[in-house]
């Protein structure tokens, strides 16, 4: 059985924390956790290069010859090639350093970049990996923080986007994320209500 938590927020807008594969996510844009280059690498980057293919990449090479390597913390967006989502939306997170070196606005500014952006290609539902907390080192509990905060207060502004995933790749940082998440409700028990979902197959979201 899988769980699912949903954070029900006015309006209709909803946040969801799932642990899962980001590159099989049916939304309309999934979040690559991307280096300034833009040119590829490990972890969920990777991931979505091999699972969208090289039309990605070629895109990332136009963006590149653009406009130069992308800052830490800011956006772009580029076809999903072979994925079930139409975009991938390229962000930077920061390298953990110790967290006196501005990573905690860094990594705030991927999460809201990345909302604006997708609400300006008229998104509806978009899922986002835990940015940073891989090969660059962010804690993931002060991460889980972060990303909560920063979506929260995004999806108030939304004016296409209204359903955003969090899709994380462990049991540990479901439960980290989980109960970042409450504690960011209990604060603000007016902000959105929560409810656990199970679902009994584990592709039961899948179209
Ligand atoms: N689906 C969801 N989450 C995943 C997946 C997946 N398929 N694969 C990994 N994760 P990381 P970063 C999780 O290292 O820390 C790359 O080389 C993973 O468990 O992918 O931002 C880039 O090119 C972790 O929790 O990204 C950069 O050079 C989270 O995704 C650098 O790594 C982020 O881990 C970026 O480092």
């Amino acid at each position: 059985m899988r769980e699912l938590l949903k954070f029900e927020l006015r309006g209709g807008h909803a946040l969801f924390l799932e642990e899962g594969d980001i590159t099989r996510q049916a939304v309309d844009a999934i979040v690559n956790a991307a280096n300034s280059s833009l040119m590829g690498g490990g972890g969920v980057d990777g991931a979505i290069h091999r699972a969208g293919g090289p039309a990605i990449l070629e895109e990332c090479k136009r963006v590149v010859a653009r406009q130069g390597h992308l800052p830490t913390g800011q956006a772009v967006s580029t076809t999903g090639g072979r994925l079930k989502a139409a975009f991938v939306i390229h962000t930077v997170g920061p390298i953990w350093r110790g967290g006196m070196e501005g990573e905690a606005g860094l990594l705030a500014s991927c999460y809201r970049e990345t909302i604006h952006l997708a609400d300006r290609l008229h998104l509806h539902t978009m899922a986002f990996p835990a940015i940073s907390t891989g090969v660059y080192g962010y804690p993931v509990t002060q991460a889980a923080e972060i990303a909560f905060r920063a979506t929260l207060e995004e999806l108030a502004e939304t004016r296409t986007v209204h359903e955003v995933r969090f899709v994380v790749f462990s049991d540990e940082a479901y439960r980290i994320f989980a109960d970042a998440g409450r504690r960011y409700i209990e604060d603000r028990p007016s902000l959105a209500k929560i409810h656990k979902i199970q679902l009994s197959s584990p592709d039961e979201r899948e179209p």
